[in-house]
């Protein structure tokens, strides 16, 4: 009982299992079972008190959802499989990722966005986390992640695993946002292009402002919109003085170190 109170009292954690971490975007349908092995195992050493874990797309919703134009809305019935499809890969997904955290005893729980969040114009307009709270307040893990929705003014839609992260936080009043994808940070210029690109450290809203311009937009298929759409949800929750720290989800330990609190290479967005 005490241990309920505790985890009750605490403010949780939003961690962010982005696509290029969890699967290889290259390869459609393809887990990157390695990554989702160690940081199950990163989580699970963390014992971090209230987690809540959203996961992206990557190779498994990104390419169906593109392929048949689900993110722009309902235009004929053609599209009713690829959004079946999209749902389909997704639930996969999440069961590869939820098996390796039930193997490393996390207490995982899938909430599926799509059965309790309607957006209208692709944001999200209605969605009870009453769920999500009550399991955390029991002490589960709960695992959401970017969905295909119904949306009440476009038919359906596709909501990212960010903005989906950035109103978890806000609703749920979180503590922090860690978020792991394939690269240390923010950087100056597009590291993976640009060998004199910078990982920028730490930076304020007011900065992140005057950088958007520069931050690259992602080479590879991603309907909801790479590393700018990403900053453009999170600096939502920034905003309302929750800091987020982007971590390189594929090298090891940064991810626990993150969720310790502990020092580590990235970028922290504050207030
Ligand atoms: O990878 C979108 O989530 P994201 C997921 O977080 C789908 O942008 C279904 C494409």
């Amino acid at each position: 009982m005490k241990e309920l109170e505790l985890r009750r009292n605490g403010r949780p954690i939003i961690l962010k299992l982005g696509g290029s971490v969890i699967t290889r975007k290259e390869k459609p349908l393809t887990p990157n079972k390695r990554a989702i092995k160690r940081l199950a195992r990163e989580i699970s050493k963390a014992k971090v008190k209230r987690l809540i874990i959203v996961h992206g797309g990557g190779s498994f919703g990104h390419p169906i959802a593109k392929e048949h134009g689900i993110a722009e809305g309902f235009k004929d019935e053609s599209q009713l499989m690829g959004f079946s499809k999209t749902s389909q890969a997704m639930t996969m997904l999440n069961e590869i990722l939820v098996e390796a955290l039930l193997n490393e005893k996390i207490p995982a729980a899938t909430v599926r966005p799509s059965s309790f969040i309607v957006t209208k114009q692709s944001r999200i307009e209605r969605a009870d986390w009453k769920v999500v709270a009550k399991l955390l307040e029991l002490g589960f893990v709960p695992v959401l992640y970017g969905d295909a929705v119904l949306d009440s003014a476009i038919g359906f839609t596709i909501l990212s695993g960010d903005q989906l992260v950035a109103e978890l936080a806000i609703s749920l009043n979180a503590e922090r946002i860690i978020i792991g994808v394939d690269v240390d940070g923010l950087y100056t210029a597009d590291p993976k292009v640009d060998d004199s690109a910078k990982l920028i450290r730490n930076v304020s809203l007011e900065q992140l402002n005057e950088l958007k311009d520069r931050i690259e937009k992602a080479k590879l298929v991603d309907v909801t919109g790479g590393m700018l759409g990403k900053i453009n949800e999170l600096m939502r929750a920034v905003k309302c003085g929750i800091p987020v720290l982007i971590v390189n989800g594929l090298k090891p330990n940064k991810i626990y170190k993150a969720l310790l609190n502990e020092r580590v290479v990235g970028t922290l967005i504050t207030r």
